[in-house]
């Protein structure tokens, strides 16, 4: 059982720039991180002298989170942003110096998304139960980009708001009355089908302040923030972060075309995360465990908001 804890790690990875920085980082860690997550493992899960393959399975699963973690941390560390939204990467576990095959011991794939690079669903509604305005519209933008029904936002917001006064006639009907604490709330709203829920979930969450990161948000959730952000305009923000990362909200209106509107967005805006969903896949011999989580990473101890181990 201690083959994991001295063992050697080596990490691939696409061949962007930053993402390689990433694996770089994370091999210079991994070595003093490992001993003191694997204490942390025999606690949590127990009787590990059996090294058994689903034992080890979420072992290796867990690393993968642990892994996600230490990178996020010391990208936090170092940089006063947090950029791209999304990270992927093979680890692949070896023996001294010689990576094992996929089908003899593993691999494990992590994928971590800042939650600042969505909409906060919960944020249409301010925590006093009125009506945020802003975000209300930005979320309207947002179902219409997808040409899903304005009205889809009067239903959650009725969900959400604690009166019990319908926007439309039957929205307040079985309202939760209450913010969303998973997503998949959501198909419990009339109008939110299956296809819907589709379409607009990977660009909803329910953690964090509610303002959007500029440097991970994708074209659909940075054109919801205002009217005048254009396709065209989104990508200039993109093409912007791609070279000099945001490092602080006012940059914004460095960007062409938002000289005026990117100053009015200060205040619903960042350009860091607080909350990351991290999803590690561990598979050997065709045997998988996927730990798919939510940490809340803000300095001091992350918090673990969310984890379903399956
Ligand atoms: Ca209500």
């Amino acid at each position: 059982m201690f083959k994991l804890v001295t063992g050697h790690w080596s990490l691939v990875t696409n061949k962007k720039g930053m993402a390689l920085v990433l694996v770089l980082m994370v091999l210079v860690i991994i070595t003093a991180m490992i001993v003191e997550f694997s204490y942390g493992v025999y606690i949590g899960t127990g009787a590990l002298y059996n090294w058994q393959s689903s034992q080890r399975l979420s072992l290796l699963a867990r690393s993968g989170i642990q892994v996600s973690l230490k990178t996020i941390s010391d990208m936090k560390a170092s940089y006063p942003y947090t950029y791209p939204g999304v990270i992927e990467m093979p680890v692949v576990v070896t023996h001294g110096h010689t990576p094992l095959q996929e089908d003899s011991d593993g691999i494990i794939h992590v994928r971590i998304e800042d939650e600042n690079s969505k909409f906060n669903i919960n944020s249409i509604v301010y925590p006093n139960g009125t009506l945020n305005e802003n975000a209300f519209n930005s979320f309207k933008r947002l179902l219409s980009y997808f040409s899903v029904d304005p009205e889809v936002a009067d239903r959650i917001t009725d969900w959400i708001d604690p009166d019990s006064e319908p926007r439309l006639s039957d929205s307040e009907n079985n309202a939760k009355n209450a913010p969303l604490d998973s997503l998949d709330e959501l198909l419990l709203i009339k109008g939110v089908d299956r296809s819907t829920y589709d379409k607009i979930s990977p660009y909803l969450t329910v953690y964090g302040n509610g303002l959007i990161n500029i440097n991970s948000a994708a074209i659909p959730v940075l054109m919801c923030l205002s009217d005048t952000i254009t396709e065209e305009l989104a990508e200039g923000i993109i093409r912007y972060r791609d070279i000099i990362p945001f490092e602080d909200t006012s940059r914004i209106v460095k960007v062409a075309g938002l000289e005026t509107t990117g100053q009015s967005l200060i205040g619903r805006i960042t350009v860091k995360g607080t909350y990351f969903r991290i999803i590690s896949s561990a598979t050997t011999k065709g045997v998988k465990r996927i730990v798919d989580s939510v940490l809340e990473i803000s300095g001091g101890t992350p918090t673990v908001k969310y984890w379903k181990e399956i």
